[in-house]
């Protein structure tokens, strides 16, 4: 079963040359940590990424909240993801038509397409979107996630009321991942993985799940909507191969202790899960 296979061993069945790096970046530096960097300055990011650096397997950006946003930003992190050996993911969440996401992927200020290991993509539009982010990287190694399931309250994307009344939202919810998973089937050069919140969405061992939602601390955010789980939950229950921690991390007292602490506990979950 895809829960119980070690990280090293799922790398030789990934397809995509990201996912296959990722999944043996996991493995050797024992993290399945991904750090939310949601900062908005540049020289929070960089320390960000010098601080969380060595704990972490992924640092995931939202570059466009970046208020002093310079290609020299690019340089500079690029030079900390090659010194502490973690990968790039921009959070980017494509939605639109295939021709707009080559450009927004590929051209603008961000140039996302120039540095981003990995970057998100709704399943929304369908396929197109897959095929217009690969036009844009004939050349490059480069990989998406594709968002099945949010973490949010409220999401529109939830089977947890599966009784005779909501049947017909559990009909759609399931053609939504059936169709999801079959463009990731049909894009495996590309698609790296999933963002999702339930177990066996993913059963191709070379595809990896990430699941953001995770504090040790908070159930949620209040209104704004976000919904945490421990650890525990999110890779035994939940499936999670990689935990997505923002505000766990960036809004401890001590951000390094944070870091340590979560990526400690996310990979003893791990090692419980492939010895069970
Ligand atoms: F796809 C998703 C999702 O379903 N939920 C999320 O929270 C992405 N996220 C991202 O994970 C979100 O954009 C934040 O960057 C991060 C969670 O941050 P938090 O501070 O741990 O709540």
């Amino acid at each position: 079963h895809v829960l119980t296979l070690p990280f090293i061993a799922r790398a030789d069945q990934a397809a995509n040359p990201v996912a296959v790096k990722l999944l043996q970046l996991m493995a050797s530096k024992q993290s399945n940590l991904c750090v939310a960097a949601d900062v908005t300055s540049a020289s929070q990011l960089i320390s960000l990424a010098e601080s969380t650096g060595p704990y972490v397997c992924v640092f995931k950006t939202h570059i466009d909240i970046v208020e002093d946003f310079s290609p020299q930003l690019i340089q500079d992190l690029l030079a900390v993801a090659q010194k502490h050996n973690f990968l790039l993911m921009e959070d980017r969440k494509f939605s639109d038509i295939g021709h707009t996401v080559s450009l927004q992927y590929s051209k603008g200020i961000h140039n996302i397409s120039s540095w981003a290991d990995l970057v998100t993509v709704h399943s929304v539009p369908g396929e197109g979107v897959i095929t217009g982010l690969k036009s844009a990287v004939p050349n490059l190694q480069r990989g998406c996630f594709i968002v099945i399931e949010m973490s949010s309250a409220g999401n529109l994307t939830t089977s947890s009321y599966i009784t005779l009344s909501t049947l017909s939202k559990w009909l759609s919810y399931e053609c939504v991942v059936t169709a999801s998973m079959e463009i990731c089937e049909k894009h495996p050069d590309f698609v790296a993985g999933v963002v999702c919140q339930s177990p066996n969405i993913v059963q191709n061992p070379g595809l990896v799940q990430l699941t953001p939602g995770v504090s040790l601390d908070c159930l949620n955010d209040g209104p704004l909507g976000q919904q945490y789980h421990s650890p525990e939950d999110i890779i035994m229950s939940r499936g999670a191969d990689i935990a997505v921690v923002g505000r766990g991390i960036t809004q401890a007292t001590d951000p390094i202790q944070a870091a340590q602490e979560y990526r400690a506990k996310l990979w003893a979950v791990y090692e419980k899960r492939v010895s069970s």
